[in-house]
């Protein structure tokens, strides 16, 4: 029903269809079709509504463009392969999917828009429709299951360095997933692994990159705290480019941690923390923790001094700098 009121939409652009027309052409009632209207505005779609006069489409959503992103790849095996949806509960969830259907390394399940995209700890992803990349890179490393975490902090160098030389705005990292643009989160990632006895089968490294959102686009409770790259730059990035280039920077350091291991990774990641060296608590099972963000360990923990001189190391979490 939204392709047929689309497509009629689409044919007259240049003038107003009434809902009573589209009722009758489509043989439902207006109040069917006003829900298909809000639906598709959800989409992205935007319409003129006038009242006795009907609506009239102005604005078709951004798509994600599946035969550029393959004229754009430079990778060999990241996103050679993908599986693209319109609307998905989570990518996470669908990339197990396509891996328990026999999908391996490298495969990317893209979405337009999410329906119940996933944070860590419970928590939610906003993901609307047409402006942003959300989606999920499924990856089978020759690590065991105690590395996985180094994989996050992998994940969030190749997004950090790929957003800085696409945008050129000022990005850091905040242990362990979080891209920060002015002290506000444009992406996080979600890693999630699958393990027998110690033996890694699958990790899913889930990225959200909130790329050409406006202001109205962040619910009421994320204005003062998230961003997007349109709106620190003032400017609508190409997301194929974008994703083009991350999964080419991802596959570099992913080869790169195959051959020599975590150590220039957590250099770079260092490089680019905006953790490392500022005073920062933390709540852990055993209460409150506070001290100097030290440094990451070989393992990808966060390590900090607390004032007695005493160290902790962190291996998840979330912090706050004091
Ligand atoms: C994360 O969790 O940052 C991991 C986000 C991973 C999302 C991707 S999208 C594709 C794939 N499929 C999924 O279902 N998930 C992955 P966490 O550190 O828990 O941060 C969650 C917090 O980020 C929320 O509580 C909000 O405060 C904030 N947030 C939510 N949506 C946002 C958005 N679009 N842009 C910026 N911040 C957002």
């Amino acid at each position: 029903m939204n392709e047929r009121i689309l497509q009629i939409l689409l044919d007259h652009q240049d003038q107003f269809i009434s809902g009573e027309q589209l009722s009758s052409r489509l043989n439902c009632s207006r109040t069917a079709i006003w829900k298909h209207i809000r639906h598709l505005r959800k989409q992205g779609y935007e319409f003129e509504a006038v009242p006795r006069l009907g609506y009239r489409l102005v604005k078709v959503p951004d798509k994600l463009d599946e035969e550029q992103l393959a004229k754009l790849l430079k990778t060999e095996v990241m996103g050679r392969r993908v599986h693209m949806y319109e609307t998905v509960e989570s990518t996470q969830t669908a990339a197990r999917e396509w891996f328990s259907k026999g999908e391996g390394e490298g495969t990317l399940i893209l979405a337009e828009q999410q329906t119940a995209g996933r944070g860590r700890l419970g928590r939610k992803w906003h993901s609307p429709a047409g402006k942003g990349l959300w989606m999920s890179l499924i990856l089978t490393p020759r690590i065991s299951l105690h590395f996985a975490p180094q994989l996050t902090l992998l994940t969030a160098v190749a997004l950090c360095r790929t957003i800085h030389r696409m945008s050129g705005v000022p990005i850091g990292i905040k242990w362990p997933n979080d891209l920060l643009i002015n002290g506000k989160k444009v992406s996080g990632i979600l890693l999630e692994s699958h393990a027998e006895d110690d033996r890694l089968q699958v990790v899913v490294a889930g990225v959200g990159i909130s790329v050409n959102m406006g202001e109205t686009d962040f619910p009421e409770e994320l204005k003062d705290i998230a961003t997007s790259l349109l709106l620190e730059t003032g400017k609508t990035a190409n997301r194929e480019e974008l994703l083009a280039e991350f999964l080419y920077e991802f596959e570099q350091l992913y080869q790169l941690y195959h051959e020599r291991g975590f150590a220039p990774i957590r250099a770079l990641w260092e490089a680019l923390s905006i953790s490392i060296g500022r005073l920062i608590r933390i709540q852990t099972h055993n209460g409150w923790v506070s001290g100097k963000a030290e440094a990451v360990d070989e393992m990808g923990a966060l390590v900090i001094v607390q004032e007695d001189g005493s160290k902790t190391k962190l291996y998840a979490g979330d912090i706050s700098v004091i």
